[in-house]
């Protein structure tokens, strides 16, 4: 099968706003400006040495009050042990999230938990009111499932309402049980928000001096009972200062303790605004092109590789017909791969059963009210979660797990840079030569009604998968190479096209919303 430019005439030629879109990012702020709609581009493959994509790239975040059920991440469920494989043969499960700040660490059927903050009730506090306790037998299983899927896990301790002596006994049995399974623990999430109105962990005076002193007692503490442990920090929620002043003064009053540089974003939120659309997630984000190379930057000042440890599409659970939809997918992959190709070290998406992300916001999900399906989306898992479903009614992936399994088609790569040879619509291309010599290339096309063609230069034959669904706001339907990924089965491509070259071309056609991923037999 071959795909080759059509030479029909473009129906419904348009004016569009054009936005760069480069894996190199070196063209990242040209203004947006209108033009004709382009019906050909051409694409050219850079040499530069860039970033690698590390092989666990990709990775889920959950809340750490999922443990609650130690039946969950277990060795057999195995519904969501193959949904875990099929995303990535090495990926990291974080566990963290607000509910981290109200588990507590249970060893004997008289253990008590802490006390619960006066702050933690009312309608305008989004923090748990209650607490989730944790039990070692959740962290054995939890050991069982990261050995049947081969990944690791980032293991969020309390700051919020913990103590540095509960820490440090929760910290010594996971560091036990998950060996070297765990890849680092982190203490507190988003703390930055602590004196927020509706969070209230800590007093109106809080800022990062004091959180840093907080921090190193906890840490201190951790570190006597688990001499081997790392940490990564400061999971913040938006707050890029407080990573910089962590990356920089943390470090050496720990020296060697300190791996990596952690931080959450999520795109767009409340729900409830009107302005959370699936236009706006794939639009182009300037706040990540600014800030993320900044960070990145100031982590590797002091060695620490800087991992996007919890995000999503939309904070307080995600926005029905947007977070669940297949604009989820073209984001998501399109957002794993620019933050790959600024050296971030992997990117976790939040998700979780409605309940679960409920509990980490006091009672409250928005989304659950906006549509007149909310509820029904809910009963099967928050809105934004890119795995749905249930140990007992079964799992599934959402839109957004396929666009993250696009993007994983990179991980192991070494990337390289990508131009179009004129500007093109609302897509980018990311490039990655492979260690077994081959290269990779992943297309997304975010455009709703744009088509492309495209042409490549390159003497080598590829083979192609397609990242398709009925359009932008499908929630079913959705396919990679012609295959759905299903909870029961391992996942195999059903569709590989073949692309051969013609006068050291390739050419692509790639309908509006879609993306593809193109296996070169060779390096290119
Ligand atoms: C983050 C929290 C997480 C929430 C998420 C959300 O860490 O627990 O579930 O926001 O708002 O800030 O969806």
């Amino acid at each position: 099968m071959f795909d080759h430019v059509s030479n029909r005439p473009m129906i419904n030629r348009r004016r569009f706003i054009a936005v760069v879109g480069l894996a190199t990012g070196a063209l990242a702020g040209v203004p947006l400006y209108a033009q004709e709609s382009p019906t050909r581009f051409r694409l050219t493959l850079g040499n530069a040495a860039n970033n690698a994509v590390p092989v666990d790239y990709l990775g889920f975040s959950c809340e750490s009050s999922q443990l609650g059920d130690p039946t969950f991440f277990a060795a057999d469920n195995r519904e969501l042990v193959s949904l875990f494989k099929t995303l990535a043969p090495e990926g990291i499960l974080r566990l963290g999230g607000n509910s981290s700040e109200f588990c507590w660490w249970k060893t004997s059927a008289t253990g008590q938990p802490p006390e619960l903050p006066a702050s933690a009730q009312g309608a305008d506090n989004w923090m748990p009111h209650s607490f989730t306790a944790i039990e070692p037998v959740a962290v054995d299983r939890l050991a069982e499932f990261l050995k049947a899927t081969a990944w690791k896990a980032i293991y969020g301790l309390n700051l919020g309402t913990g103590s540095p002596e509960r820490d440090a006994e929760e910290a010594a049995y996971v560091a036990r049980k998950l060996g070297k399974r765990l890849l680092f623990l982190q203490i507190g999430n988003e703390p930055e928000f602590y004196r927020d109105a509706n969070n209230r962990l800590r007093s109106q005076d809080w800022n990062f001096d004091k959180y840093l002193a907080q921090w190193m007692t906890f840490a201190k503490a951790v570190i006597a009972r688990v001499p081997e442990a790392r940490f990564g920090g400061p999971d913040i929620g938006s707050n890029a200062q407080w990573i910089a002043r962590f990356a920089r003064e943390a470090p050496p009053m720990l020296p060697g303790r300190i791996v990596a540089c952690s931080g959450h974003y999520y795109v767009m939120g409340p729900p409830d605004n009107p302005g959370v659309t699936a236009q706006r997630l794939l639009a182009p984000d300037r706040n990540v092109d600014r800030e993320v190379p900044r960070i990145i930057s100031v982590a590797s000042e002091t060695h620490l590789v800087y991992r996007m440890t919890e995000g999503n599409s939309c904070y307080r659970g995600g926005k029905p017909g947007v977070s669940n939809a297949f604009c989820s997918a073209l984001w998501a992959a399109d957002y794993l791969l620019k933050l790959a190709s600024f050296g971030c070290a992997g990117v976790n998406l939040h998700g979780g059963g409605a309940g679960v992300i409920r509990g980490s916001l006091g009672g409250h999900l928005p989304g659950e009210n906006l549509s007149p399906d909310g509820a029904a989306i809910a009963a099967e898992g928050s809105f934004y979660t890119p795995i749905a479903g249930s140990r007992e009614k079964g799992f599934k992936a959402r839109p957004v797990f396929y666009g993250m399994k696009l993007a994983g088609t990179l991980a192991g790569g070494k990337m390289r840079p990508v131009s179009f040879d004129q500007a093109p619509v609302n897509a980018t291309a990311w490039a990655a030569d492979m260690p077994d010599g081959s290269t990779r290339l992943v297309l997304i096309n975010k455009d709703a009604r744009q088509k492309l063609q495209i042409s490549i230069p390159s003497a080598r034959d590829a083979k192609l998968w397609r990242l398709q669904a009925p359009g932008l706001t499908a929630t079913s339907a959705v396919t990679l190479a012609g295959a759905e990924i299903s909870s029961g089965k391992t996942w195999r491509p059903s569709e590989e096209a073949h692309l051969a070259g013609k006068n050291r071309e390739l050419q692509l056609e790639m309908e509006p919303a879609s993306g593809a991923a193109l296996f070169f037999k060779g390096r290119v």
